[in-house]
Protein backbone atom coordinates (compact mmCIF):
# COMPACT_ATOMS: atom_id res chain seq x y z
CA UNK A 1 0.00 0.00 0.00
CA UNK A 2 1.40 3.27 -0.75
CA UNK A 3 0.98 6.19 1.46
CA UNK A 4 -1.95 7.67 -0.77
CA UNK A 5 -3.65 4.49 -0.57
CA UNK A 6 -2.88 4.29 3.20
CA UNK A 7 -4.42 8.27 3.43
CA UNK A 8 -7.51 6.96 1.49
CA UNK A 9 -7.83 3.93 4.23
CA UNK A 10 -7.93 6.57 6.93
CA UNK A 11 -10.31 9.08 5.94
CA UNK A 12 -8.05 11.37 5.31
CA UNK A 13 -8.32 14.39 2.60
CA UNK A 14 -6.25 12.67 -0.30
CA UNK A 15 -6.30 15.76 -2.47
CA UNK A 16 -4.22 17.02 0.33
CA UNK A 17 -1.60 14.72 -0.02
CA UNK A 18 0.73 15.88 -3.29
CA UNK A 19 0.02 19.61 -1.74
CA UNK A 20 1.55 18.74 1.88
CA UNK A 21 4.51 15.83 -0.11
CA UNK A 22 5.35 18.85 -1.93
CA UNK A 23 5.28 21.97 0.68
CA UNK A 24 7.44 19.72 3.71
CA UNK A 25 10.36 18.70 1.27
CA UNK A 26 10.63 22.31 -0.47
CA UNK A 27 10.70 23.65 3.70
CA UNK A 28 13.01 20.98 4.75
CA UNK A 29 15.29 22.00 1.88
CA UNK A 30 15.66 25.22 2.40
CA UNK A 31 16.27 25.07 5.90
CA UNK A 32 18.31 21.85 6.54
CA UNK A 33 19.97 20.64 2.61
CA UNK A 34 21.44 23.98 2.65
CA UNK A 35 23.47 23.20 5.51
CA UNK A 36 27.39 22.37 5.67
CA UNK A 37 28.96 19.80 7.63
CA UNK A 38 26.13 18.05 9.37
CA UNK A 39 26.57 15.20 11.32
CA UNK A 40 25.89 12.00 8.96
CA UNK A 41 23.65 10.54 11.84
CA UNK A 42 21.19 13.17 11.03
CA UNK A 43 20.39 10.94 7.99
CA UNK A 44 17.89 9.17 9.73
CA UNK A 45 16.42 12.36 11.33
CA UNK A 46 16.11 13.60 7.88
CA UNK A 47 14.62 9.98 6.49
CA UNK A 48 11.77 10.22 9.44
CA UNK A 49 10.62 13.80 8.70
CA UNK A 50 11.18 13.54 4.87
CA UNK A 51 8.52 10.79 5.19
CA UNK A 52 6.57 11.96 8.49
CA UNK A 53 3.63 11.48 6.75
CA UNK A 54 4.25 7.54 5.77
CA UNK A 55 7.11 6.04 7.69
CA UNK A 56 5.51 6.54 11.13
CA UNK A 57 1.88 6.29 10.00
CA UNK A 58 2.38 2.89 8.65
CA UNK A 59 4.04 1.43 11.66
CA UNK A 60 0.86 3.02 13.89
CA UNK A 61 -1.18 1.78 11.44
CA UNK A 62 0.23 -1.98 11.77
CA UNK A 63 0.24 -1.85 15.47
CA UNK A 64 -3.48 -1.45 15.39
CA UNK A 65 -4.04 -4.16 12.83
CA UNK A 66 -2.43 -6.28 15.73
CA UNK A 67 -5.08 -5.24 18.19
CA UNK A 68 -3.09 -2.51 19.74
CA UNK A 69 -4.08 1.57 20.50
CA UNK A 70 -2.44 4.65 19.94
CA UNK A 71 -2.74 7.51 22.26
CA UNK A 72 -2.15 11.38 21.04
CA UNK A 73 -1.31 14.02 23.71
CA UNK A 74 -0.41 17.58 23.06
CA UNK A 75 1.35 18.02 26.17
CA UNK A 76 4.86 16.91 28.12
CA UNK A 77 2.53 17.07 31.64
CA UNK A 78 1.34 13.88 29.86
CA UNK A 79 3.22 10.98 31.15
CA UNK A 80 3.98 8.76 27.88
CA UNK A 81 5.05 5.96 30.83
CA UNK A 82 1.13 5.35 31.07
CA UNK A 83 0.34 4.63 27.63
CA UNK A 84 3.62 2.04 27.07
CA UNK A 85 3.03 0.51 30.08
CA UNK A 86 -0.68 -0.23 28.58
CA UNK A 87 1.14 -1.52 25.89
CA UNK A 88 -0.33 0.91 23.75
CA UNK A 89 1.90 3.45 21.26
CA UNK A 90 1.96 7.53 22.47
CA UNK A 91 2.45 10.48 19.93
CA UNK A 92 2.78 13.61 19.69
CA UNK A 93 0.33 15.92 17.93
CA UNK A 94 1.90 17.84 14.68
CA UNK A 95 0.99 21.43 15.10
CA UNK A 96 3.54 23.82 13.92
CA UNK A 97 2.81 24.54 10.23
CA UNK A 98 0.54 27.28 8.85
CA UNK A 99 -1.03 25.07 6.62
CA UNK A 100 -3.13 23.72 9.31
CA UNK A 101 -4.00 26.63 10.82
CA UNK A 102 -7.02 28.20 8.43
CA UNK A 103 -8.44 24.83 9.02
CA UNK A 104 -8.83 26.04 12.91
CA UNK A 105 -10.01 29.07 12.11
CA UNK A 106 -13.21 27.53 10.72
CA UNK A 107 -14.00 26.50 14.26
CA UNK A 108 -11.83 29.27 16.81
CA UNK A 109 -11.60 32.93 16.92
CA UNK A 110 -8.98 34.61 15.12
CA UNK A 111 -7.06 35.71 18.25
CA UNK A 112 -6.09 32.08 19.75
CA UNK A 113 -2.50 31.08 19.54
CA UNK A 114 -0.94 28.85 16.13
CA UNK A 115 -0.77 25.91 17.82
CA UNK A 116 -4.28 24.98 18.85
CA UNK A 117 -5.56 26.26 15.93
CA UNK A 118 -3.24 24.14 13.44
CA UNK A 119 -4.47 21.18 16.19
CA UNK A 120 -7.77 22.04 15.30
CA UNK A 121 -7.46 22.21 11.57
CA UNK A 122 -5.46 19.10 11.45
CA UNK A 123 -8.44 16.82 12.72
CA UNK A 124 -11.28 18.42 11.08
CA UNK A 125 -10.03 18.88 8.13
CA UNK A 126 -8.28 15.61 7.51
CA UNK A 127 -5.05 16.88 6.61
CA UNK A 128 -2.43 14.79 9.30
CA UNK A 129 -2.64 11.01 9.61
CA UNK A 130 -1.67 11.12 12.96
CA UNK A 131 -4.99 13.13 13.74
CA UNK A 132 -7.03 10.43 12.16
CA UNK A 133 -5.00 7.11 13.69
CA UNK A 134 -4.98 7.95 17.20
CA UNK A 135 -7.63 5.73 19.09
CA UNK A 136 -7.73 8.23 21.91
CA UNK A 137 -6.86 12.12 22.45
CA UNK A 138 -5.24 13.23 25.42
CA UNK A 139 -5.83 16.85 26.54
CA UNK A 140 -4.58 18.92 29.39
CA UNK A 141 -5.90 22.10 31.33
CA UNK A 142 -2.73 24.25 31.06
CA UNK A 143 -4.18 27.18 29.49
CA UNK A 144 -7.57 28.40 28.72
CA UNK A 145 -7.47 28.07 24.55
CA UNK A 146 -6.36 24.48 24.84
CA UNK A 147 -9.44 24.03 27.54
CA UNK A 148 -12.00 25.30 25.65
CA UNK A 149 -10.45 24.03 22.26
CA UNK A 150 -10.59 20.59 23.76
CA UNK A 151 -14.51 20.86 23.74
CA UNK A 152 -14.54 21.53 20.07
CA UNK A 153 -12.05 18.27 19.39
CA UNK A 154 -14.41 16.39 21.61
CA UNK A 155 -17.50 16.99 19.08
CA UNK A 156 -15.10 14.58 16.54
CA UNK A 157 -12.41 12.71 18.54
CA UNK A 158 -12.35 10.73 21.24
CA UNK A 159 -10.81 12.64 24.26
CA UNK A 160 -9.75 12.40 27.69
CA UNK A 161 -8.47 15.25 29.57
CA UNK A 162 -6.14 15.44 32.22
CA UNK A 163 -6.64 18.67 34.68
CA UNK A 164 -3.34 20.28 35.85
CA UNK A 165 -3.09 21.69 38.73
CA UNK A 166 -1.58 25.33 38.34
CA UNK A 167 0.52 25.48 41.81
CA UNK A 168 2.87 23.21 43.60
CA UNK A 169 1.72 22.55 46.69
CA UNK A 170 2.06 19.38 48.49
CA UNK A 171 -2.01 19.00 47.77
CA UNK A 172 -1.22 19.69 43.87
CA UNK A 173 1.03 16.54 43.89
CA UNK A 174 -1.78 14.32 45.35
CA UNK A 175 -4.23 15.76 42.49
CA UNK A 176 -1.54 14.54 39.81
CA UNK A 177 -1.19 11.83 41.61
CA UNK A 178 -5.03 10.97 40.87
CA UNK A 179 -4.96 12.53 37.81
CA UNK A 180 -2.26 9.94 36.51
CA UNK A 181 -4.43 7.04 38.46
CA UNK A 182 -7.24 8.13 36.50
CA UNK A 183 -5.29 8.03 33.00
CA UNK A 184 -4.23 4.84 33.57
CA UNK A 185 -7.63 3.43 34.53
CA UNK A 186 -8.77 5.06 31.25
CA UNK A 187 -5.95 2.91 29.26
CA UNK A 188 -6.43 0.17 30.58
CA UNK A 189 -10.07 0.54 29.68
CA UNK A 190 -8.91 1.28 26.07
CA UNK A 191 -5.99 -1.12 25.54
CA UNK A 192 -7.62 -4.06 27.53
CA UNK A 193 -4.30 -4.37 29.09
CA UNK A 194 -3.60 -4.11 32.70
CA UNK A 195 -0.99 -1.83 33.63
CA UNK A 196 1.53 -4.03 36.13
CA UNK A 197 4.32 -3.13 38.43
CA UNK A 198 6.54 -4.81 35.73
CA UNK A 199 4.95 -3.14 32.82
CA UNK A 200 4.94 0.69 34.72
CA UNK A 201 8.78 -0.10 35.70
CA UNK A 202 9.43 -1.21 31.92
CA UNK A 203 7.97 2.09 30.70
CA UNK A 204 9.62 4.27 33.26
CA UNK A 205 12.94 2.53 31.71
CA UNK A 206 12.19 3.45 28.30
CA UNK A 207 11.00 7.17 28.80
CA UNK A 208 14.09 7.74 30.99
CA UNK A 209 16.72 6.38 28.44
CA UNK A 210 15.72 8.37 25.83
CA UNK A 211 15.51 11.81 28.21
CA UNK A 212 19.49 10.04 29.03
CA UNK A 213 20.22 9.81 25.18
CA UNK A 214 18.88 13.58 24.93
CA UNK A 215 20.72 15.35 27.79
CA UNK A 216 24.18 13.77 26.99
CA UNK A 217 23.06 15.33 23.19
CA UNK A 218 22.55 18.78 24.36
CA UNK A 219 25.94 18.16 26.80
CA UNK A 220 27.90 18.69 23.10
CA UNK A 221 26.17 21.72 22.67
CA UNK A 222 27.66 23.39 25.53
CA UNK A 223 31.43 22.99 23.88
CA UNK A 224 32.90 26.04 22.55
CA UNK A 225 33.19 24.43 19.08
CA UNK A 226 29.49 23.29 18.61
CA UNK A 227 29.54 20.45 17.02
CA UNK A 228 26.03 20.44 15.82
CA UNK A 229 23.84 23.18 14.81
CA UNK A 230 20.85 24.44 16.52
CA UNK A 231 18.39 23.66 13.56
CA UNK A 232 19.30 19.81 13.83
CA UNK A 233 19.41 19.45 17.78
CA UNK A 234 15.54 21.11 17.40
CA UNK A 235 14.38 18.54 14.39
CA UNK A 236 16.01 15.56 16.98
CA UNK A 237 13.86 17.08 19.53
CA UNK A 238 10.77 17.48 17.77
CA UNK A 239 11.42 13.86 16.05
CA UNK A 240 11.21 12.88 20.05
CA UNK A 241 7.56 13.16 20.14
CA UNK A 242 6.56 10.71 17.60
CA UNK A 243 9.24 8.14 17.09
CA UNK A 244 9.67 4.51 18.53
CA UNK A 245 11.00 5.82 21.87
CA UNK A 246 13.81 2.69 21.65
CA UNK A 247 14.93 3.01 18.08
CA UNK A 248 15.09 6.79 18.73
CA UNK A 249 17.23 6.53 21.71
CA UNK A 250 19.78 4.74 19.88
CA UNK A 251 19.62 7.30 17.04
CA UNK A 252 20.25 10.08 19.65
CA UNK A 253 23.06 7.62 21.23
CA UNK A 254 24.43 7.26 17.45
CA UNK A 255 24.57 10.93 16.84
CA UNK A 256 26.35 11.54 20.13
CA UNK A 257 28.96 8.99 19.13
CA UNK A 258 29.66 10.95 15.91
CA UNK A 259 29.49 14.33 18.23
CA UNK A 260 32.35 12.97 20.72
CA UNK A 261 34.82 12.73 17.72
CA UNK A 262 33.89 15.89 16.19
CA UNK A 263 34.83 17.00 20.10
CA UNK A 264 38.00 14.71 19.74
CA UNK A 265 39.01 16.80 16.77
CA UNK A 266 37.86 19.87 17.88
CA UNK A 267 35.40 20.43 14.83
CA UNK A 268 32.79 22.94 15.16
CA UNK A 269 29.81 23.64 12.80
CA UNK A 270 29.71 27.36 13.55
CA UNK A 271 32.07 30.45 12.59
CA UNK A 272 35.00 31.41 15.24
CA UNK A 273 33.23 33.76 17.26
CA UNK A 274 29.59 33.29 16.17
CA UNK A 275 27.35 34.54 18.90
CA UNK A 276 25.40 31.69 21.13
CA UNK A 277 21.80 32.21 21.55
CA UNK A 278 18.89 30.54 24.07
CA UNK A 279 15.81 30.45 22.97
CA UNK A 280 13.31 30.20 25.38
CA UNK A 281 9.16 30.76 25.22
CA UNK A 282 6.72 28.91 23.36
CA UNK A 283 7.51 25.34 21.68
CA UNK A 284 8.59 25.09 18.50
CA UNK A 285 6.32 22.08 17.26
CA UNK A 286 7.93 20.35 13.65
CA UNK A 287 7.73 21.96 11.47
CA UNK A 288 8.23 25.12 12.88
CA UNK A 289 12.03 26.39 12.39
CA UNK A 290 11.28 29.50 11.41
CA UNK A 291 13.20 31.33 14.63
CA UNK A 292 16.20 29.05 13.67
CA UNK A 293 16.95 29.51 10.49
CA UNK A 294 16.26 33.30 10.79
CA UNK A 295 19.39 33.17 13.77
CA UNK A 296 21.74 30.81 12.21
CA UNK A 297 22.00 32.45 9.16
CA UNK A 298 22.23 35.92 10.80
CA UNK A 299 25.95 35.04 12.18
CA UNK A 300 25.07 33.27 15.15
CA UNK A 301 24.34 29.73 16.50
CA UNK A 302 21.36 28.44 19.23
CA UNK A 303 22.72 26.60 21.62
CA UNK A 304 20.13 25.46 23.77
CA UNK A 305 16.19 25.65 24.07
CA UNK A 306 14.55 26.67 27.47
CA UNK A 307 11.31 25.22 25.45
CA UNK A 308 9.40 21.86 25.35
CA UNK A 309 10.86 20.78 21.87
CA UNK A 310 14.40 21.43 23.93
CA UNK A 311 16.19 20.99 27.28
CA UNK A 312 13.30 21.02 29.32
CA UNK A 313 11.67 17.82 27.46
CA UNK A 314 14.65 15.57 29.01
CA UNK A 315 15.70 17.74 31.91
CA UNK A 316 14.62 15.36 35.09
CA UNK A 317 14.50 11.87 35.15
CA UNK A 318 11.84 9.97 36.77
CA UNK A 319 12.95 8.73 40.13
CA UNK A 320 12.92 4.60 38.94
CA UNK A 321 13.56 3.26 42.78
CA UNK A 322 9.97 2.95 43.04
CA UNK A 323 8.43 -0.62 43.73
CA UNK A 324 4.82 -0.45 44.47
CA UNK A 325 2.77 0.92 41.70
CA UNK A 326 1.70 3.68 44.19
CA UNK A 327 5.33 4.86 44.42
CA UNK A 328 5.99 4.94 40.67
CA UNK A 329 2.90 7.08 39.62
CA UNK A 330 4.44 9.47 43.15
CA UNK A 331 7.38 9.39 40.98
CA UNK A 332 5.49 10.03 37.75
CA UNK A 333 3.68 12.92 39.26
CA UNK A 334 6.87 14.33 41.08
CA UNK A 335 8.34 14.80 37.98
CA UNK A 336 5.83 15.78 35.44
CA UNK A 337 4.66 18.52 37.59
CA UNK A 338 7.31 19.50 39.89
CA UNK A 339 10.48 19.25 37.59
CA UNK A 340 8.49 20.93 33.98
CA UNK A 341 8.44 24.80 34.88
CA UNK A 342 5.35 26.00 31.84
CA UNK A 343 3.92 29.60 32.38
CA UNK A 344 1.29 28.52 33.28
CA UNK A 345 2.02 28.01 37.08
CA UNK A 346 1.90 30.43 39.54
CA UNK A 347 4.51 31.66 41.02
CA UNK A 348 6.64 30.04 38.03
CA UNK A 349 10.43 31.20 39.79
CA UNK A 350 11.37 27.85 39.09
CA UNK A 351 11.49 29.02 35.01
CA UNK A 352 13.28 31.86 35.43
CA UNK A 353 15.71 30.17 37.43
CA UNK A 354 16.26 27.52 34.79
CA UNK A 355 16.68 30.22 32.20
CA UNK A 356 19.39 32.17 33.87
CA UNK A 357 21.21 28.84 35.40
CA UNK A 358 21.01 27.61 31.37
CA UNK A 359 22.06 30.44 30.14
CA UNK A 360 25.39 29.99 32.49
CA UNK A 361 25.74 26.28 31.74
CA UNK A 362 25.95 27.23 27.76
CA UNK A 363 27.54 30.14 28.08
CA UNK A 364 25.02 32.21 26.07
CA UNK A 365 25.51 35.84 24.79
CA UNK A 366 22.55 36.45 24.63
CA UNK A 367 18.78 35.23 25.14
CA UNK A 368 15.82 35.46 22.70
CA UNK A 369 12.21 35.11 24.52
CA UNK A 370 9.46 34.08 21.97
CA UNK A 371 5.81 34.02 22.20
CA UNK A 372 3.63 32.63 19.87
CA UNK A 373 1.25 35.39 18.88
CA UNK A 374 -2.21 35.29 21.44
CA UNK A 375 -0.30 33.25 24.00
CA UNK A 376 -0.75 35.20 27.30
CA UNK A 377 0.98 32.75 29.48
CA UNK A 378 4.52 33.81 28.12
CA UNK A 379 3.41 36.85 26.96
CA UNK A 380 3.16 37.99 30.62
CA UNK A 381 5.76 35.74 32.02
CA UNK A 382 8.18 37.99 29.62
CA UNK A 383 7.65 40.47 31.96
CA UNK A 384 10.01 38.40 34.53
CA UNK A 385 11.84 37.04 31.88
CA UNK A 386 13.33 40.29 30.74
CA UNK A 387 13.77 42.16 33.64
CA UNK A 388 15.53 39.43 35.66
CA UNK A 389 18.07 38.96 32.82
CA UNK A 390 18.94 42.92 32.60
CA UNK A 391 19.67 41.95 37.09
CA UNK A 392 21.55 39.33 35.74
CA UNK A 393 23.71 40.96 32.73
CA UNK A 394 22.05 38.97 30.43
CA UNK A 395 20.88 40.22 27.18
CA UNK A 396 17.55 39.66 26.36
CA UNK A 397 15.50 40.44 23.35
CA UNK A 398 11.41 39.73 23.37
CA UNK A 399 10.06 38.51 19.71
CA UNK A 400 6.20 37.28 19.27
CA UNK A 401 5.78 35.78 15.59
CA UNK A 402 3.00 33.26 14.60
CA UNK A 403 3.41 30.05 11.57
CA UNK A 404 3.07 32.27 8.68
CA UNK A 405 6.15 33.97 7.29
CA UNK A 406 5.00 37.34 6.69
CA UNK A 407 7.24 38.52 9.60
CA UNK A 408 10.62 37.02 8.12
CA UNK A 409 12.27 40.05 6.77
CA UNK A 410 11.38 42.14 9.97
CA UNK A 411 12.55 39.43 12.02
CA UNK A 412 15.48 39.21 10.32
CA UNK A 413 16.09 42.64 11.08
CA UNK A 414 15.73 42.67 14.32
CA UNK A 415 17.22 39.62 15.12
CA UNK A 416 20.18 40.47 13.22
CA UNK A 417 20.42 43.83 15.20
CA UNK A 418 20.35 41.92 18.29
CA UNK A 419 23.36 39.71 16.95
CA UNK A 420 25.42 42.87 15.53
CA UNK A 421 24.38 44.18 19.64
CA UNK A 422 26.04 41.22 21.26
CA UNK A 423 29.75 42.60 19.61
S1 LIG B 1 4.17 22.30 29.20
S2 LIG B 1 4.42 25.04 26.98
S3 LIG B 1 3.52 21.77 25.84
S4 LIG B 1 1.27 23.73 27.83
S5 LIG B 1 1.45 28.46 23.09
S6 LIG B 1 -1.29 26.22 23.51
S7 LIG B 1 0.33 27.64 26.39
S8 LIG B 1 -1.72 29.63 24.21
S9 LIG B 1 1.88 24.88 24.35
FE1 LIG B 1 2.69 23.91 26.15
FE2 LIG B 1 2.51 21.86 27.81
FE3 LIG B 1 3.23 24.27 28.70
FE4 LIG B 1 4.87 22.84 27.19
FE5 LIG B 1 -1.61 27.62 25.21
FE6 LIG B 1 0.41 29.28 24.88
FE7 LIG B 1 -0.75 28.24 22.76
FE8 LIG B 1 0.72 26.72 24.38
Amino acid sequence: MDNKQMWEAIGMDVATHDLLCEALPQAFGDVYLSQENRPETMDYFNMVVGDIHGIRPSELIKHQEEGGKVVGSFCIHVPDEAVIAAGAIATGLCSGSQFWVPGGEKKLPTATCALIKASLGARFDRTCPFFRICDLFVGETTCDGKKKAWEILSEDAPMHIMDIPQLKREKDFEKWESEIKDYMVKLEELTGNKITEESLEAAIKIVNDKRRALQRLNSYRKLDNVPISGRDALLIHQVAFYDDPARFTTMVNKISDELEERKQKGFGVADVGAKRIMLTGTPLSIPNWKLHQIIETSGAIVVCEEMCTGVRYSQELVDESGKTKDEMVKNLAKRYLGSINCACFTPNDSRIDDIINLAKEYNVDGVIDLNLKFCNLYDVEGYFVEKKLAEAGIPCIGIETDYTDEDAEQLKTRIGAFIEMLG
